[in-house]
């Protein structure tokens, strides 16, 4: 069937995908060339299927470029963590690969997973093959197929984390590519005889026409934003046990400007199935998007679009085809919340867990803020694990109440127990961007937190400052800090200028809307400070910043993606 596929209809991207014997492409001539610190283009898309990106330090272009050099290239390299819990141990060894090898910081996704910024060429292999000693790896954490499998992240809040923890790593387990092409390349393990030989039973020979996300929740608590994921699973708890689980399909974040044909969308609540059957429902999932998805636009291409066009019932009879079964009816489930709840909650097994805030999830050493020394320490003494949250921040869990004495000293002595943050601080999050993300157009992590300094300022001044408001900052349309769900929301469109979005809600349930365009810091106070004056002389009751920016109008409810200006 393959010798039929018109090429010139179809993304480069799948050409590339086809023809790279799978995921091998020239990546080992590219890592082998010493003229250049970058690798093939081709190579370029496929290193990511291994976790890895090139990029260059954009800080450094104009220079660069002056003196007639290269870019400063180098790598990012994406950990995979299902679930985000890693042992003390593999802590310690991505902290000392974090300064051996890469910018000395580890950097805390809002995917629950871990990424090292700044590895040269030359050190990707050392730092491929530290990871994978330490009993992680990189397989999977980006390109066309499913990434890093989310879940609930903290066992001293609800019981049913470990079981929920485990349909998690299940998932993510039964949908890594099978192709051994890491294995060789990365690990120096034998090349097969006939690597042609290699089959992939669930994505085949072009893998999916793009990413694919997925999450397990655990209500009350959205801390994953699982209407953002292509696929999402919602523990339903009777009587303390998870019966099943709802199944939601077709969020997603990413747009792009100029292109109004793509918009953020919140997943379609589709059905209820069986603990034993989450599994096969993800599997049928991925494969009604391999076979059905967009190949020709790759900006038209995820699980999102699929579902529109099909529409959900078309979506839900073709799911079936491929189940064999129906999906139940739906049950009741309801969120309180997203983001996390920080500071020392006791588990029902008496262990104790810290949420710590990590403002845009850098865990770096930073004027006597030394929180990347601090958690090693941390990880040298006790014998709990650390947990990464959805949001960029980590739990250290498991802790008795001794090691819970000797963790609070640890931070203290390190300057990580700060005073009181602001409710604003504690639910923001902030992507990458500059200096590494190429597609970035706008600063957002190195940032945001200054511009919330101001807005707190806005916030004192009217007795809010303890007020949870989820802000959210991404440096382009991209969405990976899932802009388009907060209470208010930041998107860079050039340097120094960001469009405002207003009218998420504090559960992640409700898509926010385009307020004022292209904002620079001072229209953006501007534009805030009569709104927050007026929430707070005119709020409701324990009414949210999202629900009365609605209520008075400012912005109007978005009720379907396709109806998203940006
Ligand atoms: Fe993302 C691309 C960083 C979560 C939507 N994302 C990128 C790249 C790799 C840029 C690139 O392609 O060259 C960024 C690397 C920057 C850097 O220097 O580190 C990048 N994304 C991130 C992270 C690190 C943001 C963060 O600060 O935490 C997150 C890593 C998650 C992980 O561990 O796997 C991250 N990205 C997300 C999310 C949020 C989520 O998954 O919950 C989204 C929105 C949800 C969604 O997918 O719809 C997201 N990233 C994108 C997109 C837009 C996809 C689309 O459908 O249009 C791109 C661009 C692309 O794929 O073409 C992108
Ligand atoms: Fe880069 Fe844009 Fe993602 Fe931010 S939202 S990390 S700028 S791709």
């Amino acid at each position: 069937m393959s010798d039929f596929i018109n090429w010139s209809e179809l993304s480069e991207l799948e050409r590339i995908k086809y023809e790279s014997n799978y995921l091998r492409g020239t990546l080992v001539e590219s890592l082998a060339d010493p003229i250049t610190g970058s690798i093939a283009y081709a190579d370029t898309q496929l290193s990511k299927f291994h976790g890895i990106y090139q990029q260059f330090d954009r800080d450094l272009e104009k220079e660069r470029k002056r003196q007639k050099l290269e870019p400063a290239f180098s790598f990012l390299i994406r950990v995979r963590v299902p679930g985000g819990i890693c042992s003390p141990e593999q802590w310690l060894q991505l902290d000392s690969l974090a300064d051996q090898y890469a910018n000395h910081t580890l950097k805390l996704t809002t995917r629950q997973a871990f990424q090292f910024h700044g590895v040269i060429k030359t050190d990707l292999k050392k730092t491929i093959q530290g990871i994978n000693a330490s009993l992680l790896d990189t397989i999977a954490a980006c390109g066309d197929v499913n990434r890093n499998v989310m879940c609930h992240p903290n066992p001293a809040e609800s019981d049913l984390h470990a079981e929920v923890y485990e349909k998690a790593r299940q998932i993510s387990e039964h949908l890594l590519p099978s192709t051994t092409a890491y294995h060789e390349i990365w690990l120096d393990q034998k090349l097969i005889a006939d690597s042609k030989k290699d089959v992939e039973p669930i994505y085949g020979d072009r893998y999916l026409p793009r990413k694919f996300k997925i999450a397990v929740a655990i209500p009350p608590y959205n801390d994953s934003d699982i209407f953002s994921q292509d696929l999402g699973f919602v523990a339903i708890i009777d009587d303390n046990k998870i019966v099943g689980y709802n199944v939601l399909v077709g969020g997603g974040m990413g747009t792009t400007f100029g292109m109004p044909e793509t918009y953020p969308r919140l997943a379609d609540v589709i059905g209820f199935c069986l603990p034993e059957q989450v599994v096969d429902v993800a599997e049928k999932v991925v494969l009604v998007q391999r076979d059905n998805g967009n190949r020709q636009n790759r900006k038209l291409s995820r699980l999102k679009y699929t579902i529109d066009r099909l529409g959900i019932d078309g979506f839900k009879s073709e799911l079936q085809k491929y189940l064999g079964y129906s999906l139940q009816e739906p049950r009741p489930f309801s969120f309180t919340r997203n983001g996390d709840r920080f500071g020392w909650k006791k588990g029902a097994n008496t262990k104790w867990s810290l949420t710590l805030f990590v403002e845009g999830g850098r865990v770096a050493d930073r004027n006597g803020f030394n929180l990347k020394t601090a958690l090693r320490e941390v990880a040298q003494k006790i014998s709990g694990r650390f947990i990464l949250t959805g949001n960029q921040n980590v739990i250290i869990a498991d802790l008795t109440q001794d090691e819970k004495k000797a963790v609070t000293e640890i931070l203290k002595k390190n300057g990580v127990l700060p005073g009181e943050l602001s409710g604003l601080r504690q639910n923001s999050i902030a992507c990458v961007a500059l200096n590494t993300c190429s597609l970035a157009f706008a600063e957002a992590e190195r940032y945001l937190p200054s511009l919330i300094s101001k807005i707190e300022s806005l916030l004192e001044r009217y007795n809010l400052f303890k007020e949870e408001i989820v802000i959210r900052m991404t440096g382009c349309s991209n969405g990976c800090g899932r802009p388009y769900l907060a209470e208010i929301g930041f998107v860079g469109k050039s340097e120094g200028h960001y469009n405002l979005y207003l009218g998420g809600n504090f559960n992640g349930t409700r898509l926010n809307s385009l307020y004022k365009e292209t904002l620079t810091e001072e229209e953006i106070l501007a534009e805030l400070a009569p709104v927050i004056s007026d929430y707070a002389e005119n709020r409701e009751k324990d009414e949210r910043f999202g629900d009365f920016v609605i209520r008075k109008k400012y912005v109007k409810e978005i009720l379907k993606g396709s109806d998203f200006k940006h």
